[in-house]
């Protein structure tokens, strides 16, 4: 028999590569997805495309419980991964209610709905560097304390609770994932480095002639969403459910970004970018550099993409969406 899975969040980044994952492994999977998504495949499922035929997709709302527990009570999944949520953090800001909201609500659904009818079933929860925000200590690990700086980044410190409370009150098989930003050709254009390698790309190709950004002095740690999704697989493999910090151990500015993203494509971002006060934060998140050491001793999962390979890869296929023919 097949292992059953069910992934929230399935129509994004990391969902579309999980989803591979795993039915490269033989899974069953499993997906909750909007109604609206269903209703216009071609827009909110492109990710998934080429899967669609060898995965089920359930239409369920993060924000009601009785639709979470119908499919939880009709998949019985074996493992979930919690990926859903408003994942960006701007618009955390304009909307924290509904962030909020929706973001603890859909976890804590998810998790009573497993406890009262999959059990047994293993539970990843997507935790976030953003938990750390204003960082008390670089580089930031399993114990370093949070200090979330955005509606977003208190959602996922809820989140994350909830789920180490379920771990410890019901003894769900729990896992908390704390992945620092991690990207790819399958990024969503609002987020910074798709909206650098598709400007760049555009503007090469002469569709466009400036790209506006935000704060530019900002630092991440960015890895690659495929090796990321394998660290979230792992977590569920293990004897006993814990929390890992998944990450590269570096970190960038989106000026260095930049430098690479362009220079890839033979031009001086200089020319083009604009800093646009508008688009700054009112709480920004100035560092985040993660300590993956207890992933690499106990999961043995270390990241593969580098930080250039990640630019490189991001900008050859946004080249090839806006030039298709050349
Ligand atoms: P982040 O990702 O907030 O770290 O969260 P994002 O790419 O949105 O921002 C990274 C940094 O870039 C700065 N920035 C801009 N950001 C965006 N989106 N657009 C701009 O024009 C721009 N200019 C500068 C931001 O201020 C910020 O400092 C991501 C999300 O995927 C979360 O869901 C996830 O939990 C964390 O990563 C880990």
């Amino acid at each position: 028999m097949k292992k059953r899975v069910l992934i929230t969040g399935i129509t994004g980044q990391d969902g579309a590569y999980l989803s591979r994952l795993l039915l490269d492994k033989g899974y069953e999977v499993h997906g909750i997805v909007r109604r609206v998504a269903l209703e216009d495949p071609e827009h909110r499922l492109w990710r998934l495309r080429p899967i669609l035929k060898k995965i089920n997709l359930h239409s369920a709302s993060l924000e009601s419980y009785a639709s979470i527990f119908d499919v939880v009570e009709k998949v019985k999944p074996q493992e979930c991964y919690h990926l859903a949520a408003q994942s960006f953090v701007s618009y955390s800001f304009e909307d924290e209610f509904s962030t909020i909201n929706t973001n603890i609500n859909g976890t804590h659904y998810t998790l009573s709905a497993l406890k009262n009818k999959a059990p047994k079933c293993k539970f990843y929860f997507a935790a976030s560097s953003e938990m750390f925000g204003k960082v008390k200590k670089t580089p930031q690990t399993e114990d370093t304390s949070f200090y979330p700086r955005s509606p977003y980044g208190i959602s996922k410190v809820a989140g994350y609770e909830l789920t180490r409370n379920y771990r410890e009150a019901y003894n769900l098989f729990a896992c908390n994932g704390i992945l620092f930003n991690h990207e790819s050709p399958m990024r969503g254009y609002e987020f910074v480095t798709r909206k650098i390698t598709n400007g760049a790309a555009r503007i090469k190709a002469g569709l466009a002639k400036e790209l506006r950004l935000g704060n530019l002095h900002a630092k991440r740690d960015w890895g690659f969403s495929g090796d990321y999704v394998e660290a979230m697989f792992l977590m569920l493999q293990q004897d006993k459910p814990d929390d890992y910090v998944i990450a590269t151990g570096e970190t960038h500015t989106i000026k260095e970004f930049l430098d690479l993203a362009f220079d890839h494509l033979g031009l001086d971002w200089h020319k083009y970018v604009k800093s646009d006060k508008s688009l700054f934060r009112p709480a920004e998140v100035n560092i985040l550099c993660g300590d993956y050491s207890k992933a690499k001793k106990k999961l043995k999962w270390k990241p593969k993409v580098n930080f250039k390979n990640l630019v490189k890869m991001m900008v050859d296929e946004d080249l090839k969406l806006v030039s298709p023919h050349s």
